[in-house]
């Protein structure tokens, strides 16, 4: 039986494990990336592991999200992980370099490598042929110290395209038909395969903006194949030597095969508040429109920028919509700026933003009360805009152009003829904002800076073998990340301030959450199907912890976030039987008992003491995740000396 391209990759980086879906393996990682607002805890986290200099090939640490700065506290954690990466090995992109995927797809990944980094969208990396996964920040921090990064092996999932997309639909056109087709759940424990003679009409960042909302999917992550494609796009990057080429095997097995004819494709667009709600543009067309932003991780590449100037040439944006333009990397404006295309976008009435995720996560641009926003970007959660009422529409930039100008939501094959788009022979590469690290003889006299809104890291108590506990909150299906632990501009800041952050846990669902998990000392969080899809952002594991969440029950959990809660000492169970889920309200007292000899069986019964039932829990623990439980967190366990 031949391999899939994930497998070969797996296979040669395979430390321990059986590689059967399922089962828990470990992996050897050559690179890892972190970003500010997850890369300050991250770093923190390496430092209490006690290395000198990290063990990987490259590791990149990222200024991209907290670049607002309104008071000290996001230039003091910039301070503070420039020095610690100088010290310790790691190259420092700064601030204004641009988003950490776009940034490191056109400089450091290669195809054939593993990558995780501290953000759930580095799958984006599968663009050129890497196996790359999103993962909590101390996952990300082991890794930097060498150790092994542990998933369970995914099931094999492959999409074909055939055909070619016509003039104004595009790469995220496809990302929006997959998660029509998979939903938001579709991709748990999968990976996802794109092959098919379609990919030969997609150049690597069209293959990027696939991968990256592979992130939506629930995806472990997602691959494109290494071929003349990629070839050409590392050549263009002025590193061609970094290309292999790598593709499956004919008779490679697949758990589901889906098929998509790019010729048949529409433009499509993701309505309030899931990126899998997605409906055709012509559909919902003429809907106001107030706001339009362009941008984030997945539209941010030099040929959206380029078709988006194309588009704006010589027009003037409606008045009645607000318009912004963040170009993903120093690369994309300076060549925007080169060819003349960004004094386009500036005479349409576009307002230009930095190189940064900006709007994406809240820093900056809400849309206006009751507003309704059309974004390029991946993300349309139910609040995550800043603007609670705003009701957030996930398009294509074609789209996003073509609502600009006339003020709602229009088909973009309205505009008239698509404007040839030419891409230049090579980009115009000038590292200077990337630092290297200090050598590791100058390393030692290297200071790290630690401003004052770097607090402790909490600390989890160990698992015991009873519990009884209340349920502090219950919510329903599909809880975001933005649900648990919100981002934007005023909290962001507090990223490495666990005490403060503590105060806007599940703002989105209840406000009065914080103070009442604290007030019983101890307690329990239940949730419905896919609990804790999104981000990668370990603080929503970590600050719960910190409030006395011992264990969250839910009917099941996304990928990264039950890791972060293990990670983070919470015990993550799941009903047996879904419909027990209706037996428990908020304010009920649960007992746990036997809970040691039930992690080895894989079920652990809980009593209802409120309503005198009894339910059977699931688990299923490897015997890693046990002691990781049992020492009170992973960094428990590692230093225990693990
Ligand atoms: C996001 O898109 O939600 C983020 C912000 O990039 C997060 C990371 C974070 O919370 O810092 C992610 O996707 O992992
Ligand atoms: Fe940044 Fe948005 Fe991408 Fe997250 S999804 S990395 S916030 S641009």
């Amino acid at each position: 039986m031949g391999y899939t391209i994930a497998q070969k990759i797996i296979k040669e980086h395979l430390l321990s494990g059986d590689m059967t879906a399922g089962q828990e393996i470990a992996l050897r990682i050559d690179q890892t990336l972190t970003q500010d607002a997850t890369g300050t805890m991250a770093y923190l986290e390496f430092e209490t592991m006690g290395l000198d200099r990290v063990k990987t090939e490259k590791s990149v640490a990222y200024i991209d999200h907290n670049t607002l700065q309104s008071g000290f506290e996001n230039a003091d954690d910039h301070r503070y992980i420039q020095s610690v990466a100088e010290k310790h090995g790691i190259y420092f992109s700064r601030p204004g370099n641009g988003i950490c995927h776009q940034v490191h797809l056109e400089r450091f990944g290669k195809p054939g490598k593993t990558l995780i980094g501290s953000d759930s969208h580095t799958p984006t990396g599968g663009g050129i042929g890497m196996l790359a996964m999103g993962a909590g920040g101390l996952d990300v921090a082991v890794a930097m110290g060498g150790g092994a990064y542990y998933i369970t092996m995914p099931k094999m999932y492959k999409v074909n395209l055939t055909g070619k997309l016509k003039p104004f639909v595009s790469a995220k056109d496809i990302s929006l038909e997959i998660l029509r087709i998979l939903s938001v759940k579709g991709g748990v424990g999968a990976i996802i395969e794109w092959g098919g003679e379609g990919i030969k009409t997609l150049s690597v960042p069209e293959r990027a903006t696939i991968t990256n909302m592979g992130t939506e999917l629930g995806a472990t992550t997602s691959i494109f194949p290494s071929d003349e494609i990629t070839r050409e796009f590392l050549k263009a990057e002025g590193r061609e030597e970094d290309y292999i080429p790598l593709s499956s095997d004919p008779d490679a097995v697949y758990d589901k095969v889906i098929d998509i004819n790019l010729d048949t494709l529409v433009p499509l667009i993701a309505c309030p508040h899931s990126p899998d709600n997605v409906v055709t543009v012509e559909s919902i067309k003429g809907t106001k429109v107030d706001q339009v932003c362009i941008g984030s991780c997945t539209n941010s590449s030099l040929l959206d920028m380029l078709k988006v100037a194309a588009l704006l040439k010589g027009k003037t944006i409606s008045p009645s919509v607000s318009l912004s333009i963040s170009p993903g990397s120093k690369q994309v404006l300076t060549m925007l700026s080169d060819c003349g295309a960004l004094s386009d976008i500036i005479a349409s009435g576009a307002r230009i933003l930095e190189c940064a995720c900006g709007p994406c996560i809240g820093m900056g641009f809400s849309p206006n009360s009751a507003g309704v926003s059309l974004r390029t970007f991946n993300r349309n959660f139910e609040g995550r805009s800043g603007t609670a009422d705003a009701g957030v529409y996930l398009v294509s930039p074609e789209t996003a152009v073509a609502a600009a100008l006339t003020g709602v939501i229009t088909d973009p094959r309205d505009l008239g003829t698509m404007p040839e788009i030419k891409m230049p022979e090579s980009f115009k590469v000038n590292d200077t904002a990337v630092l290297d690290p200090a050598g590791s003889d100058a390393a030692e006299g290297v200071e790290v800076l630690r401003g004052p809104n770097i607090k402790p890291f909490p600390t989890s108590k160990p698992q015991e073998n009873s519990l009884t506990a209340t349920v502090a909150l219950k919510v329903g299906d599909n809880i975001t990340t933005d649900h648990i632990m919100p981002a934007g501009a005023k909290i962001l800041p507090y990223r490495s301030n666990i005490p403060h952050l503590s105060q806007f846990c599940f703002g989105v669902c209840d406000k009065a959450f914080p103070e009442r998990a604290k007030s019983l000392g101890e307690s329990i969080v239940v949730g419905g199907a896919n609990y804790g899809q999104g981000s990668s952002r370990e603080h929503a594991a970590l600050v719960p912890m910190y409030l006395g969440v011992r264990v969250v029950i839910t009917k099941s959990f996304a990928r990264i976030h039950v890791a972060n809660l293990i990670n983070a000492g919470i015990m993550p169970l799941t009903f047996k039987n879904a419909d027990d889920y209706d037996k428990i309200e908020q304010g009920d007292s649960l007992t746990l008992s036997g809970v040691f000899e039930g992690m080895d069986k894989g079920e652990i019964t809980l009593k209802n003491e409120t309503k005198g039932k009894e339910i059977t829990l699931c688990c299923s623990f490897t015997e890693r995740q046990k002691a990781i439980l049992k020492a009170g967190g992973l960094l428990a366990y590692t230093k225990e000396g693990k």
